[in-house]
């Protein structure tokens, strides 16, 4: 039987980036008796505009560092649970510069474990399918949670590495720990330098979007927002100790998405430029979303890619002022590495 536990006082780490920004917002939402203490600590890709306007009753911004061990000294007492985004989370950036992500990644997990031991906190821990590596795209498999770990990039290394950490944290001091391991997300608050948002945003801007390789990779799409639901699930109702694969049955290649947005944004399928493949480039990720499913009884909402799709580009169009001032840099990084 699933474990149940009523949250009051939450830590989320990273709520400030696309992600953890739309978990705060689907908890004040959703449920608006529970306090949320944000603590980011404001890279590039985080931004307080994320969760502008929610209430200063439930909502508290923390610019900090979760390396920082005296802050979570500070912060952590008091608190009930800690639901970690916080990371750094592109995988072209971690091929540029390793270093940061083996920081925030793995130190980072590891300072905040240790403050969950300390104050007998319970802990959830986001992380990536990218942990197993990558399938063949004619094979029948998707990703099960007890799949062998073979991470390929340095991000997904460094995502795997704090994985394994949470479990050994789990198993020898007994810290009440649940990990979801989820596929690409895509919704409103996306950080311009990922795939979606980087195409829609050039079509905006009159760059042509850029495709890596072939196309033919394939990735599992899931809007946020089921990504949310999930994630306060496995918080609630979850077995500590466990792993849950989040995901929303949504393969799909990459040429297949871009060829979707140029149709949306009224662009003729052939519009773009093919670029430099990225140096390790996994082919095809997919989960089995079973064990989540029938254990603790979620389904996605989302499940019309097409009308998720046109939400967001329309999200994009409107949101001109969020996601200019990022677009010119990010470009410029971009065309630096030939892509
Ligand atoms: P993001 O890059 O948009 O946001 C990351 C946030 O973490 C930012 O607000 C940033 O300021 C903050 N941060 C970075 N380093 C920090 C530090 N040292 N201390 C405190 N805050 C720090 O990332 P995202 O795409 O929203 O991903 C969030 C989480 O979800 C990550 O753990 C990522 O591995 C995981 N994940 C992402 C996806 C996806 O499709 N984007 C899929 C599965 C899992
Ligand atoms: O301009 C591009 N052209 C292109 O073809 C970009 C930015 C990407 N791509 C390809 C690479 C990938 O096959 O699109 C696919 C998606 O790329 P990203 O948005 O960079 O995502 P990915 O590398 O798949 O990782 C994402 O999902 C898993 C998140 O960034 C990770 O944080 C998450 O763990």
């Amino acid at each position: 039987m699933p474990d149940t536990f009523e949250p009051h006082n939450i830590i989320v780490t990273g709520g400030c980036g696309f992600i953890g920004s739309n978990f705060v917002r689907w908890v004040a939402r959703e449920h608006p008796g529970v306090h949320v203490t944000v603590l980011d600590k404001l890279t590039y890709a985080g931004n307080p505009a994320n969760i502008a306007g929610l209430p200063e009753s439930q909502v508290e911004l923390v610019v900090g560092d979760i390396c920082d061990a005296d802050l979570l000294d500070r912060l952590v007492p008091g608190h009930d649970a800690i639901v970690h985004y916080a990371a750094e989370s592109h995988n072209d950036n971690s091929i540029a510069n390793p270093e940061p992500f083996v920081q925030t990644n793995v130190v980072g997990t590891y300072r905040l474990l240790e403050a969950c031991r300390k104050y007998n906190v319970r802990y959830h821990h986001v992380s990536t399918d990218e942990v197993y590596g990558d399938l063949a795209l004619d094979e029948p498999r998707r990703f099960r949670p007890d799949d062998p770990y073979k991470p390929s990039s340095p991000y997904s290394s460094s995502k795997a590495s704090s994985d394994l950490l949470v479990c050994a944290w789990h198993r020898t001091y007994g810290i009440r720990a649940t990990i979801s391991n989820c596929s690409n997300n895509y919704g409103p608050y996306q950080h311009v330098e990922k795939f979606i948002p980087r195409q829609v945003t050039n079509i905006l801007c009159g760059i042509r979007p850029k495709l890596y390789g072939t196309g033919e990779n394939v990735r599992d799409w899931i809007h946020t927002e089921d990504h949310s639901r999930a994630v306060w699930d496995i918080l609630t109702k979850g077995r500590i100790g466990e792993t849950y694969l989040i995901g929303a049955d949504g393969e799909r290649s990459n040429i297949e998405v871009l060829r979707q947005i140029l149709s949306i944004m009224g662009q003729p399928e052939d519009a773009f430029d093919w670029v430099r493949d990225r140096p390790g480039h996994d082919r095809r990720y997919a989960i089995d979303p079973t064990k989540l499913r029938e254990e603790l009884g979620w389904r996605p909402i989302h499940t019309d890619f097409s009308e998720g799709l046109a939400q967001t580009i329309e999200w994009y169009r409107s949101h001109e002022d969020w996601w200019r001032p990022a677009k010119e840099a990010t470009e410029v990084k971009y065309a630096a590495q030939g892509q």
